[in-house]
This record gives structure tokens, sequence and C-alpha cells, in this order.
């Protein structure tokens, strides 16, 4: 049964701009999983308001955590079969951490900070008529700076914002700074395509940052996500 993923079109560069789009799919290549993207997916009409979600032969599941959660109860190999009880709760510190708290990091720098916002309009609207575009990305943008506020990321200064952003990498660099192939071993988890979809929006979009260059500096990240691009989306180059 093909696994139709519904998200963002490709964007920065990247399979997804939407690093939880890109993990959805990271992970169906990771655990082998015939699929068929369905780019241009809107948030407003998705069953849980944004994206991605996935159709698995009329089984609708929103939300990349519960897409993973259900491919792992529904095919034959889950690919965290092989994880300890101490690696899934590694993992899910890990994940937890890059999805809810460095990603209102990447929101800010995105589409907050001025100079990032100038990319960010233009890669997500700049394709639209000017005054279609133009509004969309204002109403869009009046969003996610209402929610990062909500959050509470927003709330902070931007050296703040820069330390949050730099300690949720630097607790990745240590994780993988023991030799280790994939995050958690040997072998690749669902974990890595967190990892993997959040260092990648950061280090292989050109959007410039204190968080962005204090990460570059870090080769154990840099290489880990060029490997990991390598493998998954062999496709895509690095910029
Ligand atoms: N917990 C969700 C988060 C998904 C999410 O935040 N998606 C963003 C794109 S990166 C979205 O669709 N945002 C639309 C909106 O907030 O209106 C998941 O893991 O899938």
């Amino acid at each position: 049964m093909t696994v139709r993923l519904h998200q963002f079109a490709p964007g920065f560069g990247l399979p997804n701009g939407s690093p939880f789009c890109m993990k959805a799919e990271a992970y169906l290549r990771m655990a082998g999983i015939d699929y068929r993207c369905e780019n241009g997916a809107l948030p407003f009409r998705a069953p849980r308001r944004k994206l991605p979600w996935i159709d698995d032969g009329g089984t609708v599941v929103a939300d990349s955590g519960f897409i993973v959660r259900h491919l792992e109860a529904s095919r034959g190999a889950p690919l965290d079969g092989w994880l300890s009880a101490r690696d899934r709760a590694i993992g899910h510190g890990v994940q937890r951490t890059l999805e809810e708290n460095t990603y209102w990091v990447a929101i800010h720098y995105r589409w907050v900070d001025e100079p990032g916002w100038r990319l960010t309009r233009q890669q997500f609207f700049g394709a639209l008529p000017p005054g279609v575009g133009g509004l969309v990305g204002w109403i869009a943008r009046r969003k996610l700076r209402r929610d990062c506020l909500g959050q509470g990321t927003g709330l902070h200064t931007a050296e703040e914002i820069a330390a949050i952003g730099r300690a949720d990498f630097d607790a990745l660099a240590t994780l993988l700074d023991d030799g280790r192939e994939y995050l958690l071993g040997a072998r690749p988890s669902s974990y890595d395509a967190v990892a993997l979809a959040f260092l990648a929006n950061l280090l292989w979009v050109p959007i410039d940052s204190p968080v962005r260059r204090h990460a570059l500096q870090q080769p154990v990240l840099v290489a880990y996500c060029d490997r990991m691009m390598t493998r998954v989306f062999p496709e895509y180059r690095k910029p």
C-alpha cells in the first residue's frame, strides 16, 4: 500500500523547508516504505491544521510523531525495533527538544528576524502574484510571530534566543560526539529522521543566525548532517 504524504512543496533547496514534513519523508525512506508525496498541501485543510499528514490506504494520520508511530506499528519490521528502553528515552528527549524548543528558535530566525524573513518571504510567497503573495505572507508572518510570543521564545532578547538555540545544538553535538554512526548507535532509528530534518533545515539553509554560525563550527554536526543527507536524500546537493 502506497502511503500518501501530504506536505508543503520542497523548499530552501531541501526536500522540505518544514522540518516536520522532511522528518516524515526521511522516515518513510529510512524504513523502506513505499510512498508518494502530495506536495502543495495547505495547513488549514489538514486534519489537525498543520502539515504533514498521511493517508495510508484510507487511514488518515496527522502529526509527524503519530505518523511515525502508526507506520512503526503497522509495518512488519519497525525501524526502532532494536532500541532499548533507555535508547528510546534518549531519542524521545532529543525529539522533544528539537520539535518543541529548537523549532521556535528557527521560527524566530525565519519569520520574525528581518533578514531571515526576506528569504522566507521569497521562498514561500515569491511565486505568487505580488499583491497576493504580499498579503498571504503578511498574514502568515503575523500568525507565526504571535505563536512564537505565545510559546514564549519570542519574548526573549536576541541574545537569549541565540543562547537557547546554541544550547540545544551543543547537546546534540555531545550525543553525536562519541563516534557513533547514527544518533543512538550503529543503526538508524526514527530519531535520526528528526535530527536530520532539523540539522539540514539549519545548516543547509542560508539563513544566517548566531545559532547557525555556532552549529557550523561543530564538525560533528556538519558531518552527521552531510552523511545523513547523502544516505537518505542523495538527489540533494550541499549548497
Ligand atoms: N507536531 C506537529 C507539528 C507540525 C507543524 O508545526 N507544522 C507546521 C509547518 S513546520 C505547520 O503546518 N504550520 C502551519 C500553521 O501553523 O498554520 C508534527 O510533528 O507534525
